[in-house]
């Protein structure tokens, strides 16, 4: 190879070497609460930094595009088995690029412009491409929503089965991105085929969940089944698509070349790490510690006098209502991400400021539970989190809280030999 593209990136890009190596730092020293996020093995980060980013590979395994996929079959086969294996799901689909795209192709292989779906209102949970009007989604189909009740913040599954009756939807669509209580596939399964409708699940949140056995699955009562694999499941950035073996050839021309041109072979690799990880006996335990994170928070900030949407979580994530206490969401964002906890705002159900204020505060566990923190840290954060909201604007406190957290974190290192090997080969 020529000498100068053999450089490591510390020579070949300083000013991107740092931003990487701040932000190694940033996950080291603080507290990552966002639902949706989590901390990849390094297995899955070498996968991702590997060779296969070079390649072309349109098509599927034995039916390529391009030459040269004799060790790209391999690896989105090993993906594709391992996935259903995980999910016991008759046909996998591993190309897709995200979870908004893997959603686009079920869509693309079921319906047309124009048709209508049902799915759940984004302000009471659901997901940007379950319909939303700023979203293809909105766009392009003729969209009914369905939410929670006002009373048990739980889906309301009386209102989605007469939606369902009287807009007849193509597809109804389940699954949500701020949901903290269990999703009853089942009975939405029945009101889709009593209603002759297409029926999708889209599990990003909860996959790792669902792969554990801790949230019933999906498969058994769904045509087809969505999923992003870096949030609970702790892979790369990515999607995949599943369906009953009737829709296969439908989903997989629906992805390529529907959707997509070029899988990117280096995130199926390192989707494969990910899928290989999550069928170990470790991988149960750490989903179990997850969702106990999750409750011990959502008992903690209540004994300390929070409102949590809809009383609790059976899941990985809790909602809190930050507003009941008189400040707004995107106030507690900033005073917590000043003093090293990282959350987002978000809205809660029948919330009466728009998204970008909101009224609550979204908190997960997974990422923290990889990192080894347990029920003792949670009770610990609880009150960190009870003194930021307390006094949002008192920045010495704010600073204080931070100095605390950074002292938890040390105790809980990540990614340390990236960090160390930077500062090593930095120090001269
Ligand atoms: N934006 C993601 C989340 O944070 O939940 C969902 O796609």
């Amino acid at each position: 190879m020529t000498e100068h593209l053999a450089q490591p990136l510390n020579v070949a890009d300083p000013e991107i070497a740092r931003a990487i190596y701040n932000e190694t730092r940033r996950l080291d020293s603080g507290l990552e609460m966002i639902a949706s996020e989590n901390y990849v093995s390094e297995a899955v980060l070498e996968a991702l930094g590997s060779v296969f980013t070079n390649k072309y590979a349109e098509g599927y395994p034995g039916r390529r595009y391009y030459g040269g996929c004799e060790y790209t079959d391999v690896v989105e086969r090993l993906a594709q088995s391992r996935a259903k294996e995980i999910f016991g799901a008759d046909h996998v689909n591993v190309q897709p690029h995200s979870g908004a795209q893997a959603n686009m192709s079920v869509y693309m292989s079921m319906l047309k412009p124009g048709d209508s779906i049902l799915g759940m209102n984004l302000s009471h949970g659901g997901h940007l491409t379950h319909g939303h009007q700023l979203n293809f989604s909105g766009k392009y189909f003729n969209v009914a929503a369905y939410g929670v009740n006002q009373e048990t913040e739980q889906i309301d599954y009386d209102q989605l089965a007469k939606l369902a009756e009287e807009h007849k939807p193509k597809m109804i669509i389940c699954g949500a991105s701020a949901y903290p209580r269990i999703i009853n596939f089942e009975k939405i399964g029945v009101i889709a085929r009593q209603t002759k409708a297409y029926v999708l699940a889209d599990i990003a949140h909860i996959a790792g969940l669902v792969a554990a056995g801790l949230h019933p699955s999906p498969i058994p009562h769904m045509d087809f089944v969505t999923t992003t694999t870096h949030k609970t499941l702790r892979g790369p950035r990515a999607g995949m698509a599943m369906c009953k073996e009737e829709f296969a050839k439908k989903l997989d021309s629906a992805v390529f070349p529907g959707v997509q041109g070029g899988p990117l072979v280096h995130v199926i690799a390192a989707k494969a790490v990910c899928f290989l990880e999550a069928l170990q006996p470790s991988f149960r335990e750490y989903q179990k510690q997850v969702v106990k994170n999750a409750a011990t928070l959502a008992s903690s900030l209540k004994d300390l006098g929070f409102r949590i949407v809809s009383g609790g979580t059976d899941n990985h994530l809790i909602l809190v209502d930050v507003f009941a206490k008189g400040i707004t969401g995107k106030v507690a964002e900033k005073a917590l991400e000043h003093a090293g906890i990282t959350v987002n705002k978000n809205t809660i159900p029948f919330d009466q400021n728009p998204p970008l204020v909101a009224s609550g505060i979204r908190i997960g566990t997974p990422a923290l539970t990889t990192r080894g923190m347990g029920e003792k840290e949670m009770q610990i954060i609880a009150s960190w989190i009870a003194d930021v909201l307390a006094n949002p604007e008192n920045n010495a406190n704010l600073e204080k809280i931070k100095v605390e957290v950074q002292k938890l974190c040390k105790n809980f290192p990540l990614y340390t030999k990236r960090l160390t090997s930077y500062e090593q080969s930095n120090s001269a």
